[in-house]
């Protein structure tokens, strides 16, 4: 797992005076891969994107068909790893590890 960083405020300096803005997009995100198994072509890689896509605190989600991976960047405050495992395992098809 990765963090990507994030500057929590935002500072702005207007006729030399610093004006400082908390940064409402702040999120703690994080950035993981997980191995899906149970996919075979175009329709289940979107399928299991749309199951990630769908999860809230989801930011980002793309799968991998060949490598068996869904890479998924959320916001740990919201939703966590093992809660987006169940999301995919939950459909009764996909398996996710
Ligand atoms: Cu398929």
């Amino acid at each position: 797992m990765s963090k990507i960083n994030q500057k929590l405020f935002i500072t702005v300096k207007i006729n030399g005076i610093m004006i400082y803005f908390v940064n409402l997009q702040y999120m703690a995100q994080v950035k993981s891969t997980i191995k899906v198994q149970g996919m075979t072509c175009g329709h289940c890689k979107k399928a299991v994107e749309n199951i990630l896509r769908d999860e809230k605190g989801v930011l980002h989600a793309d799968v991998f068909l060949e490598n068996e991976e869904a890479v998924v960047t959320f916001d740990d405050a919201q939703t966590s790893l093992e809660t987006l495992k169940k999301a995919i395992n939950d459909s009764g098809i996909y398996k996710a590890s």
